[in-house]
C-alpha cells in the first residue's frame, strides 16, 4: 500500500475550495493508501493568534474533517503539535534549505506583503511542511494546485539530505486533482477561494447556512457574452461554476458544459449540487459538537499512531547526520 500524507492548517473555517481541492481526494485515499491526516497547528503560528485561538480552531477542525468523511478508524487522523519529531526534524531540515530558496516561495512573498509583521516562522513555513511529510516514508501528498511549490521544495530538501547523509528519506510526489484542484472565488473568479479573502461574498463555507449557500451562488460573478462554455481564462467566472458543479457530480466541466445554454439554470443547478454535498456534512458536525470528548480522544490515538511511526524516521535521520548518541 502507498502511504499518503497531507495536513491542513486550522485558521478559519473550510470552504468549498478545501473540499474539493484536497478534503475529499482524503477521503478517497484513505480506503486504497494508508494514510495520515494531520491539522497543522503549529504552522498556524506563523500568524500571530489570540490566546486559545488555535486549540478552539483545531477541535472544530478535526470535527469537520471527519463529518467530511475521514475514519479515524481507517486512517490516522492527528495534531501536528501532539508529536514532538515534527519540530525536531523541521530544524535539521531547516539547516538543508538555503534562505534563497525560501524566499523564493510564491506563499511567502503573498503573506509578507500583505502582512505587516513577517515572522521568521513564515519564512521557514515549508521546512516545517518538508518535515511533515517526510517523517511518515511519504509516497503521496494530496494536495490543491497552489501546493504544488512546497512540495517541490520539499523533494529539493530530501534529495540534498540524502545525497549529504545517504539514504534516508523517501522521496514523495505531488498528487494533484484535476477537478476542483483550484476553486476560485465566486466573486473575484481570478483569485483561489480563501478564507483570507478581502469579503466572504465569494467564499463557500463547508458550515454556513445552506440558504446563504444558495444565495452566493446565484450572485456569482459570470460575464456579459451569454455562451456557456469551459475556458477559465477568457471566461474565469463561468468556468468556475463549470467546475465546482463538474467536482460535485463527479463530471469533466467540459462536458458539464454541454447541457447549459444559459447561465440562470446553470447556476441554480450548482447551487443544488452542493447544497446537498453540504447538507450531511453539517448534519454529522452538529453530532460531533455536542461530544468533543469524543474527538479529542480519537485524535489521541491518532497521535500514539503517528508518534511510532515518526520516531523511527527521525532516530534515521538523526543517526544519518551522526549526532552523539545520549547513553
Ligand atoms: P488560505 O486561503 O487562508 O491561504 P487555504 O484556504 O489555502 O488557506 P489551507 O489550509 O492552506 O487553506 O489548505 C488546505 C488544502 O486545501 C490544501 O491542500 C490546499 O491546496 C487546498 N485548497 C485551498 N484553497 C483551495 C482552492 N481554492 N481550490 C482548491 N484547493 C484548495
Ligand atoms: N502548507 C499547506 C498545509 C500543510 C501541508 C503539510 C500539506 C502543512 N503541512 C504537509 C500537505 C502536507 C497549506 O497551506 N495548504
Amino acid at each position: 500500500m502507498p502511504r499518503v500524507f497531507s495536513g491542513i492548517q486550522p485558521t478559519g473555517e473550510l470552504h468549498l475550495g478545501n473540499l474539493l481541492g484536497a478534503v475529499r481526494n482524503w477521503v478517497d485515499d484513505q480506503h486504497r493508501a494508508d494514510s495520515f491526516y494531520c491539522v497543522v497547528d503549529l504552522h498556524a503560528l506563523t500568524v500571530p493568534k489570540a490566546p486559545g485561538e488555535v486549540a478552539a480552531r483545531t477541535l472544530e477542525l478535526a470535527q469537520v474533517l471527519i463529518a467530511c468523511g475521514l475514519d479515524p478508524e481507517v486512517c490516522t487522523l492527528f495534531v501536528q503539535s501532539h508529536v514532538r519529531a515534527h519540530t525536531e526534524l523541521a530544524w535539521m531540515l531547516q539547516c538543508i534549505a538555503s534562505v534563497g530558496e525560501l524566499r523564493r516561495m510564491t506563499q511567502f512573498k503573498d503573506k509578507s506583503a500583505r502582512n505587516e509583521f513577517v515572522s521568521a516562522g513564515l519564512l521557514t513555513y515549508p521546512v516545517l511542511q518538508a518535515a511533515d511529510i517526510l517523517l511518515y516514508d511519504t509516497d503521496e501528498v494530496p494536495v490543491g494546485d497552489d501546493q504544488r511549490q512546497h512540495l517541490e521544495l520539499t523533494r529539493d530538501v530530501a534529495e540534498r539530505f540524502n545525497a549529504r547523509y545517504g539514504d534516508t528519506f523517501v522521496v514523495p510526489r505531488a498528487t494533484i486533482p484535476r477537478a476542483g484542484a483550484r476553486v476560485m472565488d465566486l466573486q473575484l473568479p481570478g483569485d483561489k477561494m480563501s478564507k483570507s479573502a478581502a469579503s466572504d461574498t465569494g467564499t463557500v463555507y463547508l458550515t454556513e447556512d445552506l440558504s446563504a449557500v444558495a444565495k452566493k451562488f446565484k450572485r456569482a460573478v459570470t460575464d456579459s457574452d451569454g455562451e456557456v462554455r469551459y475556458d477559465p481564462a477568457a471566461k474565469p467566472g463561468v468556468s468556475n461554476l463549470l467546475s465546482i458543479l463538474g467536482a460535485a457530480t463527479g463530471r469533466d466541466p467540459e462536458e458539464v458544459a454541454g447541457a447549459y445554454t444559459q447561465y440562470g439554470p446553470l447556476k441554480a443547478d450548482t447551487a443544488e449540487a452542493v447544497v446537498e454535498l453540504l447538507r450531511p456534512i453539517q448534519a454529522r458536525v452538529g453530532e460531533l459538537r455536542a461530544d468533543p470528548g469524543a474527538t479529542t480522544a480519537l485524535l489521541a490515538r491518532g497521535a500514539a499512531k503517528a508518534e511510532s511511526v515518526a520516531e523511527d524516521v527521525l532516530a534515521r535521520a538523526t543517526s544519518a547526520i551522526g549526532l552523539l548518541p545520549r547513553a
